[in-house]
């Protein structure tokens, strides 16, 4: 299998940490990938996802899949379900928690768009913030909820150490771990996990 990539988007971070936590990251093929907005690259729209974003997992029939919770879950199964629920409630609250760590990481990379890539006389400021906004109101409403912290290792946890892991990268000065010190808490302890340390992205 081969996994477009690279070291500072949270979202092929997440799918390298679970592919580690399940084993099977010794059959994945990780191909560094550059894509960002207003830069066409024809061959990945056509060959690989025609929405231009990373991850995408490339099976060795060919199939391509996009989307990492999509990416993770079929890793998921075929290591035998750890990270999601198989069924009923249980699996329904870890999609929807997931689906808010989704929506964070995308108000953040849109805050991160808007600053290095618009041209300053386009920059928005009150939907810049509004972005923004988003994102750390995410960070309150996990910060609320400690009993998703600490129960044993799912897709939600990981991906809310990529959000915390991309806050440090491209927001550095936003001061999450003083607002949110269970999510301070929760991201030390994570640290401690071989493949959260070495999927850490480089400094920004
Ligand atoms: N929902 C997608 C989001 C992927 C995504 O936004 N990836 C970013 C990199 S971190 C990207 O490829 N951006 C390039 C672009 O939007 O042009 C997922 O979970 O995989």
């Amino acid at each position: 299998m081969k996994l477009t990539f690279s070291p500072t988007s949270p979202f092929a971070r997440k799918v390298r940490i679970a592919a580690i936590e399940l084993g099977l990251i010794d059959r994945i093929e990780l191909v560094t990938t550059s894509m960002v907005p207003g830069q066409f690259n024809e061959t990945y729209s056509r060959d690989v996802n025609p929405l231009r974003k990373l991850p995408a997992l490339i099976l060795d029939d060919g199939t391509t899949l996009v989307d990492s919770e999509i990416i993770v879950e079929y890793l998921d199964e075929l290591a035998g379900r750890k990270l999601f629920p198989a069924a009923g409630v249980a699996r329904w609250r870890v999609k929807a928690e997931h689906a808010m760590t989704q929506g964070m990481l995308d108000a953040m990379l849109l805050c991160r768009y808007e600053k290095m890539l618009r041209p300053k006389e386009f920059y928005w400021s009150t939907w810049y913030d509004d972005q923004w906004e988003r994102a750390w109101q995410g960070l309150a409403w996990f910060e609320a909820r400690p009993e998703i912290l600490t129960r044993p290792l799912d897709i939600v946890q990981i991906a809310l150490v990529c959000v915390l892991g991309y806050a440090d990268l491209r927001f550095a000065d936003c001061g999450w771990r003083k607002a949110f010190p269970g999510l301070a808490a929760f991201n030390e302890t994570m640290m401690t996990r071989e493949s959260i340390k070495v999927s850490a992205p480089p400094a920004g």
